[in-house]
C-alpha cells in the first residue's frame, strides 16, 4: 500500500503501521511537491525546507515500515521551464549537492529515496530514466535509486523494457497503472516489456497501482483526473493485481524456461512449479 505525504503529521504512522500489520500488507510511502518545496530554488531556505521535509519523511516511511519514499523530490510538479544545456548542467549538480546529505540520512534509516521521472507537462528537469540515473549515479548512495512509473514512461520512453534495462541496479520501486492512470491490463501499455524489463534487472521490490480518484481536488488537478478511470476504486484495485499477478506468474515462468535451457543459472523448484496461467 503506497501512503503518500502530504505534510508530516496528516496521519500516524504508527497507527498506520498496525492497520497495514493487521492486514498483511507492506507499505511504500511517497513525497508530495507543491509549489514550495523545490530543491532546484535559487533561495536556500527553499531548499533547506525541502531537504527538512525529506528527512520528514524518511521518518515517516521507517516507522511505518517502508523501505522508499518515492516521487519527484526534485522540483514541484507542473513546474515546466525552458533551459539550456549550461543551466540544465548547474540544476543537475545542484541536485546531486541536495540530495547527497539527504541519501546518506536515508540510507542510515534504511530508507531509499527514489528520482521518479515525470512527463513533460508535469515537469520539464526529469522526463526520462536516463535522466533520473544519470542523478542517481552521482550521487552513489545506497539511499538513492531510480523510480519508475508506466504512465508516465508510456508517454516518455521510447522502449519501455529498455528504459527499465537502464534504470538496471538503480531501481528501487515501480509504479504501474493503465495509459489512462485507470487499471493495468485494460489499456494498450506494453506490458509483457514491462514484465520483462523487470526480469532483465532482477527487480524484486515493491510494484505499486498508482491510480487517483477525483474526490481529493488538490490531486486530481496535479495530477489532471477529470473523470472516473474506473466504476469503482475498488474494482480498478481488484481488476489491476489480478492482472499483475498473471502478469509477473508468466513473467516467472518464462525464467524458468530460461534457465532451463541454461543449466548453470541455478533455478530453484520453485521457479518451475507449473504456470497457473496458460503460457503464450
Ligand atoms: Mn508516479
Amino acid at each position: 500500500m503506497e501512503l503518500p505525504i502530504e505534510n508530516p503529521g496528516d496521519w500516524d504512522p504508527g497507527r498506520a503501521a498496525d492497520i497495514l500489520s493487521g492486514l498483511e500488507l507492506g507499505a511504500t510511502t511517497c513525497a508530495v511537491m507543491p509549489d514550495t518545496r523545490d530543491l532546484l530554488s535559487d533561495n536556500p531556505a527553499v531548499v533547506a525546507s525541502t531537504q527538512e521535509y525529506i528527512k520528514s519523511c524518511v521518518r515517516i516511511a521507517k516507522r511505518v515500515g517502508a523501505r522508499t519514499v518515492g516521487g519527484p523530490i526534485y522540483t514541484p510538479v507542473g513546474k515546466t521551464w525552458l533551459m539550456n544545456a549550461d543551466a540544465r548542467r548547474v540544476a543537475v549538480a545542484r541536485l546531486i549537492q541536495a540530495l547527497r546529505p539527504l541519501s546518506e540520512d536515508a540510507a542510515e534509516n534504511g530508507v531509499m529515496l527514489t528520482i521518479e521521472p515525470l512527463n513533460r507537462y508535469e515537469t520539464s528537469f526529469i522526463n526520462t530514466v536516463e535522466q533520473a540515473v544519470e542523478v542517481v549515479s552521482a550521487v552513489d548512495s545506497p539511499g538513492c535509486g531510480v523510480q519508475v512509473d508506466t504512465f508516465h514512461m508510456n508517454m516518455e520512453e521510447k522502449n519501455l523494457r529498455e528504459a527499465i534495462r537502464c534504470a538496471g541496479k538503480w531501481l528501487g520501486h515501480v509504479q504501474v497503472s493503465g495509459n489512462d492512470r485507470g487499471s493495468p491490463g485494460a489499456d494498450h501499455i506494453p506490458w509483457r516489456d514491462v514484465a520483462d524489463g523487470l526480469r532483465d534487472v532482477n527487480y524484486k521490490g515493491p510494484i505499486c497501482i498508482e491510480s487517483f480518484t477525483s474526490a481529493n481536488k488538490t490531486i486530481a488537478r496535479s495530477a489532471s483526473i477529470w473523470r472516473r478511470l474506473a466504476p469503482t476504486q475498488d474494482e480498478l484495485a481488484v481488476d489491476g493485481l489480478a492482472f499483475l499477478h498473471n502478469l509477473l506468474d508468466e513473467s516467472r515462468v518464462d525464467e524458468a524456461r530460461d534457465a532451463k535451457l541454461e543449466p548453470a543459472s541455478g533455478a530453484t523448484p520453485d521457479r518451475l512449479s507449473p504456470p497457473s496461467t496458460e503460457m503464450t
